[in-house]
C-alpha cells in the first residue's frame, strides 16, 4: 500500500477537527472514518456458524449477532396430498394452452402448507455503553480481510482507545478484545437486548446470559431452544455484577467471549443441549490467552483466504474509506476497487458457509431482523446457486461442504415430496428452502411452481467433484444424483407437438409469459439443468463403474428432451413456444434460459457460436440494469461471451453505491449477499473460464485492466493457475497439477495441451 496522503486526503474526524487518520497498512482492508449509522454500514464477521455485525459507536458499541441455525419454526412437512390428483388435470390444460386455469388450479391444489417457509432470525445485540464525552479525535474502523479482524480506533482525553472482534471458526466463539494505551482507562457497561422470547441474566460474577426458544411462523410452531453467553475478563480494574448488566470499571483491558448456540441438530432433530454448547465453547477458549485464540483464528482464515491472490494496479484512490470510494466510482481511477470487491466476497464466503455449518443464505449469515427480507432463506431458482459460484474458481472448495450438506437433507425431504405431490420416484425441490429442508412449491403458482430446484443443485455436486477429482467424494454424493434424475424419469412428459420430453407444470424462473402467468411446459431453462444432470450422472456413473442401465436411460430420456431453439428476434427462447418478445416484462432480472452460457457450459462461443448469438441478442433485449445478482449474472454472461469491455461495464454497475452498500454488501436493494458471490465469479471468468473442455486464459479482459496478476484459481481436473498480463497481453502463466491429468490452456488462438503428474508445475511464458 502507498502510505502517500496528499491534501486530498486529510480528512475530518467524527469530531470534525481535522487529522490525518492513516489507512489501514494492510491494503486488504474497509474502512471507515465514522461509526455505522445503519445496519449496512456495520463491519461484518462470522466464522461460518456466529456472524456478528461491528457498528464501532464510540459511546456506544452495537454487536449485533447471528447464530446460523436460530430460524422460526421447527421440524415439517409442507407437501400437499392434493397435488397428485390434480397433476394430470394441470398438465392437460397447459397442453390445451390454458395457461391461467392451470394456474388457478395449481394455486387450489398443488401449493404446500403452509403456503410459505421458516424466516432465519437474529440472536440479539450486545451493547457496550462508554463513559466517553462527545469529542473522539483520530476515529477509524476497519475490517481486516487478510486476517478477518475487525477493529475500532479512536482517541478520548489522550487516550487511544482499541476494540478488536473477530469470529473464530478454531474456537466457535466471537472474540472482543478492549485495550486503551493508558493504564487504567477500560471503562464500560455491558447488555444484551433481543426480539426473541428470551430473558438476559448475569451469572455472577462475569458472565451474561440470554436464553430463550425461537418463535413459530405461518402456524409452524417454534421447536428450538437457545442460548447466548458473553463472559467477560479485565485485566486491572473492577467488575462488577448488575441485573441484566456487567460494568467494568478502571481495567487496562477487557477480554470478552461471546458463544451461541440452539437445539438444532438436524432438520428432523432438535434435541440439541444450547446450555452446555455455549458453556464448553466459553470455557475451553476461556483458558487460552488472547494471543492464542487471535494467531489461531486468523491462521484458519488465511488458509483458505491467501489461496488466491489479484493485483489489478493500485492509484491513490486506494488509500481513501471504502464509502468515499464506492460514492466516486464514477470520478476516480481505483481499479484496486474491483480487486477488493473481489476478495470481500471470497471473505463472506469463507466468513458464512464453514464444513459443518449450514450454507450461506440469502444474506450470508448476517441478520438483524425477525422477519427478513425473502425470510433470509435459501432460493434455489438462482440465489443459492450463485452463492456458490466462485467457491471452486477461486479455490474456496471447503465452503461448499454445507451446500452438499444441504442437498443430501433434500434427498430425504425431497422424497416424501415427490411421492406425496407426484408419486414419483428420487426427489424434488422446488423454488425454496429453509433450515427444516421444505421441498414443496411456495409462495404461489407464479414463483414456486418449479420442480428444477434440486437438479440445479446437483450441479454443484458435481463441480466440487470435477474441481478435485476425488472419486471417495463422488460415490458418496452419487445417490443424490442419480435420485434427482429419477424423478424426471417419472414425471417428464411428451409435449404433443414435437413429442420431446418436457416438465409439465413447471415455469421460467418468475418471468410471466404472455398468458397470464408463468406456468408452462418444458421452460428452456429446464431442459438445461436436466441436460447437465443427466450428462453428469452418466460420466458419474461411468467413474464409479457402476448402474450401465440407468446410464442408458439418462442417455435416452437427455436425448428427447426439447432443445434450445433460437426465435425470430434471433434470441435464445426462454420457452417452447417464441413468446420471448411478447412477454410483458422484457426486461425481467432472471435470465434464467441463459443457464445453459452460464453457470453451464452447454453453450458456447466456440463450440456452439450460434446459440451463443443467440444469448447475445437475448441479453441485449433484456438490458444490462437489474438487481443486484442480476446484475452480478449478466457479468458472468458477457464474460462467458469474451465480452470484456460489456462484462467491465457491468461490473461497474454492480460496484456503484446503487448496487453496493457502504460496508460492500450487495445492494438487490435490499441487501441480499448473491450480488457480491456473482461478482466475485464474474471477475474471475474475466481472468480464467473453466469450460467446454479448455482452460481459457484471460477471455474477457477489459481495457481498463492493461496490467495485472492473479494467482491460485482453480480450473475442471484439480488445476491451480497463475495468470500474469502486460499491456492487455498474456505475460507468463503457471500451471500446478493436484490431481494428475491433461488439460488444454487456449489464450485467443492458440492452445497448448498439457499432461501433468500430480503435484507436477509448468510454465507457459511469452505466449503471442
Ligand atoms: C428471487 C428473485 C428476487 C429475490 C428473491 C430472494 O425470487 O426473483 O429478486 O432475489 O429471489
Amino acid at each position: 500500500m502507498i502510505a502517500t496522503h496528499s491534501a486530498l486526503f486529510v480528512i475530518m474526524t467524527i469530531s470534525g477537527s481535522l487529522t490525518a487518520v492513516q489507512p489501514p497498512a494492510e491494503p486488504l482492508s474497509l474502512w471507515y472514518r465514522q461509526p455505522a449509522r445503519q445496519w449496512v454500514e456495520a463491519l461484518a464477521v462470522g466464522n461460518g456458524r456466529l456472524g456478528a455485525m461491528v457498528f464501532g459507536g464510540v459511546v456506544e458499541e452495537r454487536i449485533q449477532l447471528n447464530e446460523d441455525t436460530l430460524w422460526a419454526g421447527g421440524p415439517y412437512d409442507p407437501a400437499n396430498p392434493d397435488a397428485l390428483d390434480a397433476l394430470p388435470k394441470v398438465r392437460e390444460l397447459i397442453f390445451a394452452g390454458r395457461y391461467r386455469e392451470a394456474h388457478n388450479l395449481v394455486g387450489q391444489k398443488m401449493m404446500a402448507k403452509p403456503l410459505t417457509q421458516m424466516p432465519y432470525q437474529c440472536v440479539g445485540d450486545l451493547l457496550l455503553k462508554f463513559p466517553h464525552a462527545d469529542g473522539a479525535t483520530d476515529y477509524r474502523r476497519d475490517l481486516n480481510l487478510d486476517t478477518a479482524v475487525a477493529t475500532v480506533s479512536y482517541t478520548v482525553d489522550g487516550a487511544r482507545y482499541t476494540r478488536e472482534v473477530f469470529s473464530s471458526p478454531v474456537d466457535q466463539i466471537i472474540v472482543i478484545r478492549l485495550t486503551a494505551d493508558k493504564p487504567g482507562k477500560v471503562t464500560f457497561t455491558a447488555g444484551m437486548r433481543t426480539p426473541q422470547k428470551a430473558s438476559v441474566t448475569v451469572e455472577s460474577p462475569n458472565t451474561l446470559v440470554m436464553q430463550g426458544v425461537n418463535g413459530g411462523a405461518a402456524g409452524i410452531a417454534g421447536a428450538l431452544k437457545y442460548q447466548g453467553r458473553v463472559a467477560i475478563a479485565a485485566s486491572g480494574g473492577q467488575i462488577v455484577p448488575g441485573d441484566g448488566r456487567i460494568t467494568v470499571t478502571d481495567a487496562d483491558s477487557a477480554l470478552l467471549l461471546i458463544a451461541a448456540a440452539t437445539s438444532y441438530k438436524s432438520y428432523k432433530d432438535v434435541t440439541g443441549d444450547p446450555e452446555s454448547l455455549a458453556k464448553d465453547a466459553i470455557t475451553k477458549a476461556g483458558v487460552k490467552p488472547f494471543e492464542s485464540l487471535l494467531r489461531d483464528h486468523v491462521a484458519a482464515h488465511q488458509k483458505l483466504f491467501r489461496r488466491v491472490t489479484l493485483d489489478l494496479g493500485t492509484t491513490p484512490a486506494a488509500n481513501r474509506p471504502t464509502d468515499e470510494r464506492i460514492r466516486d466510482l464514477d470520478k476516480v481511477k481505483d481499479p484496486q476497487l474491483a480487486a477488493l470487491y473481489f476478495q470481500f466476497g471470497r471473505y463472506l464466503l469463507i466468513s458464512s458457509s464453514r464444513p459443518g455449518c449450514q450454507p450461506a443464505n440469502l444474506q450470508g449469515i448476517w441478520n438483524d431482523s425477525m422477519n427478513p427480507p425473502w425470510q433470509s432463506k435459501y432460493t434455489i431458482n438462482i440465489n443459492t446457486e450463485m452463492n456458490y459460484w466462485p467457491a471452486e474458481p477461486t479455490n474456496l472448495a471447503e465452503c461448499v461442504e454445507p451446500l452438499v450438506a444441504m442437498v443430501m437433507d433434500l434427498t430425504d425431504t425431497g422424497a416424501r415430496t415427490a411421492k406425496t405431490s407426484y408419486g414419483a420416484g428420487g426427489w424434488v425441490t422446488h423454488h425454496n428452502t429453509d433450515l427444516w429442508r421444505a421441498s414443496a412449491p411456495i409462495d404461489g403458482p407464479q414463483w414456486g411452481m418449479w420442480p428444477t430446484g434440486g437438479a440445479w443443485l446437483c450441479l454443484h455436486l458435481w463441480d466440487h467433484y470435477d474441481y478435485s477429482r476425488d472419486k471417495e467424494y463422488l460415490a458418496k454424493v452419487y445417490p443424490a444424483m442419480k435420485g434427482a434424475a429419477q424423478f424426471f424419469f417419472d414425471t417428464l412428459v411428451e409435449e404433443p407437438t414435437h413429442k420431446w420430453l418436457v416438465t409439465s407444470p413447471s415455469l421460467s424462473p418468475e418471468n410471466g409469459h404472455p398468458f397470464g402467468t408463468s406456468v408452462c411446459a418444458g421452460p428452456a431453462m429446464d431442459m438445461q439443468i436436466l441436460r447437465d444432470l443427466f450428462n453428469n450422472c452418466i460420466r458419474a456413473a461411468e467413474i464409479l463403474g457402476v448402474d450401465e442401465d440407468f446410464r442408458k436411460q439418462a442417455a435416452a430420456t437427455r436425448d428427447r428432451l426439447a432443445p434450445d431453439q433460437i426465435g425470430s428476434a434471433g434470441q435464445l427462447q426462454e420457452w417452447l413456444e417464441d413468446w420471448d418478445m411478447k412477454a410483458p416484462e422484457r426486461h425481467h432480472r432472471h435470465v434464467s434460459h441463459l443457464y445453459g452460457l452460464y453457470p453451464s457450459d452447454q453453450i458456447h462461443v466456440r463450440t456452439t457460436p450460434d446459440l451463443a448469438a443467440a444469448v447475445r441478442k437475448s441479453l441485449e433485449v433484456r438490458g444490462d440494469d437489474a438487481t443486484g445478482w442480476g446484475i452480478g449474472w449478466r457479468l458472468n454472461l458477457w464474460a462467458r461471451l469474451h465480452d470484456g469491455e460489456h462484462a467491465y461495464k457491468i461490473l461497474t454497475m454492480l460496484l456503484r453505491p446503487e448496487r453496493t452498500y457502504p460496508n460492500m454488501f450487495d445492494a438487490h436493494p435490499p441487501f441480499q449477499i448473491d450480488g457480491n458471490f456473482g461478482g466475485v465469479s464474474g471477475i474471475a471468468e474475466m481472468f480464467l473460464q473453466s469450460c467446454a473442455g479448455e482452460i481459457d486464459l484471460l477471455p474477457a479482459l477489459p481495457k481498463a485492466w492493461p496490467n495485472g496478476v492473479v494467482k491460485g484459481l482453480r480450473a475442471r481436473g484439480g488445476f491451480e493457475l497463475d495468470v500474469q498480463w502486460k499491456d492487455g497481453k498474456l505475460a507468463n502463466v503457471t500451471v500446478r497439477s493436484l490431481a494428475g491429468g491433461s488439460c488444454r490452456l487456449r489464450y485467443g488462438a492458440v492452445t497448448r495441451d498439457l499432461n501433468m503428474a500430480k503435484g507436477q508445475t509448468a510454465e507457459w511464458g511469452g505466449v503471442q
